[in-house]
């Protein structure tokens, strides 16, 4: 142990993008959601996380993007680590690579992001996703256990091991064993493109964890929409991505991202992500989409947007983003440039 005398690997995870959020917790320290979500995998943001297994007592570390992580006060990364051991613990074979019998460990992560930390960007799906699928080829863990180990550093990030179209299944039994995510539809739908603007790359005011906290205690929307919309919206989804139906998908995703940031303006003191650019953002979306359906906006814990479209309309998208924002024309023909090159 570390199995096949591996003590080290290197794995690159992509970011998800919720279509139906997951807002609430039911349990906070397994992380149990109170509904079900589903997301898309964004496959061109990822980390990409180093993870080693040291034998030995020692200190845990974590690197994100050249930054030691203060694990005192990110209790999450702990807590995965001990879970880690924990099963490593369970399995009959304790010695490590060199046949030595060792119970002892410690962990040294380096993480690097092509994308901005906690700006309501699932960064931390991505990072602690990527933990765990490390920690399960060194031990060589099965996927429930590696999706349970992803989901107790982050909730999200259990959908971020799949690929495509990813369902996070609530469970109802208390220990979470039925708590879990699957990837939904066999054949990924890969001309859908998701354009990130990045409006605010700073650190949120409320981080998730106390927005949901909040919302649970105080909103008085957040029951109506567990249990009457999500279990229909999460149906409609994955009708429509394998169905190909890009109007309704889109339809969905918007009206689902406006319902949960309903929800965190419904909490006490209310809880705003949304800033001007966002909105701004939104009322471009309305307009392009004015004679058919072409693009959805979604914006998570943050302001920063998602917009998803098919590659057909990409770059008419991006050109109506570029003229509505009013950049001097020199900067547009060099955007225009670069625009060619990435999709032609
Ligand atoms: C989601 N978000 O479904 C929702 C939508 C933000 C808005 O999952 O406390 O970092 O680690 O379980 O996963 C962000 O919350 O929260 C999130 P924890 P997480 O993607």
């Amino acid at each position: 142990m570390p199995q096949n005398g591996i003590e080290s690997v290197t794995v690159r995870v992509p970011m998800n993008i919720a279509l139906v959020k997951y807002w609430g917790k039911r349990d906070e320290k397994l992380i149990l959601p109170l509904n079900d979500s589903i997301s898309l995998t964004v496959d061109k943001l990822t980390a990409e996380t180093t993870v080693r297994m040291i034998p030995g007592v020692g200190k845990n570390t974590v690197e994100i993007n050249g930054k030691q992580v203060e694990l005192n006060s990110n209790k999450r990364y702990e807590t995965v680590f001990e879970e880690a051991l924990r099963l490593q613990r369970k399995r009959k074979d304790h010695s490590d690579s060199n046949g030595n019998q060792s119970v002892f460990y410690h962990f040294e992560v380096i993480s690097k992001t092509n994308f901005p930390v906690a700006a309501g960007l699932a960064s931390s799906a991505a990072g602690f996703a990527a933990i765990a699928l490390g920690i399960q080829r060194l031990l060589n863990l099965d996927d429930v256990q590696a999706n349970r180990l992803a989901r107790i550093g982050s909730g999200s990030a259990c959908r971020s091991m799949f690929g495509g179209l990813v369902h996070w299944k609530k469970g109802e039994k208390e220990d979470g064993s039925d708590c879990v995510a699957v990837k939904t539809d066999e054949s990924n739908w890969t001309d859908l493109y998701c354009i990130i603007l990045v409006f605010n790359d700073g650190r949120k005011k409320v981080g998730s964890s106390e927005g949901m906290k909040r919302t649970r205690e105080t909103s008085t929307l957040l029951k109506y929409r567990i249990e009457s919309i999500v279990p229909k919206r999460i149906e409609q989804i994955k009708e429509a991505y394998s169905n190909r139906n890009f109007e309704t998908l889109a339809h969905v995703i918007m009206a689902d991202s406006n319902q949960f940031h309903a929800v965190c303006l419904d909490s006490v003191p209310p809880i705003r992500y949304l800033n001007d650019a966002s909105w701004q953002l939104i009322e471009i979306i309305e307009k392009f989409n004015e004679n058919e359906t072409r693009a959805a906006y979604t914006f998570d814990a943050g302001p920063n947007a998602c917009v998803i479209v098919q590659k057909k309309d990409a770059k008419s998208l991006i050109y109506s983003l570029l003229q509505s924002i009013e950049i001097p024309s020199e900067d547009l023909k060099s955007a225009e440039e670069e625009l060619k090159e990435s999709f032609e």
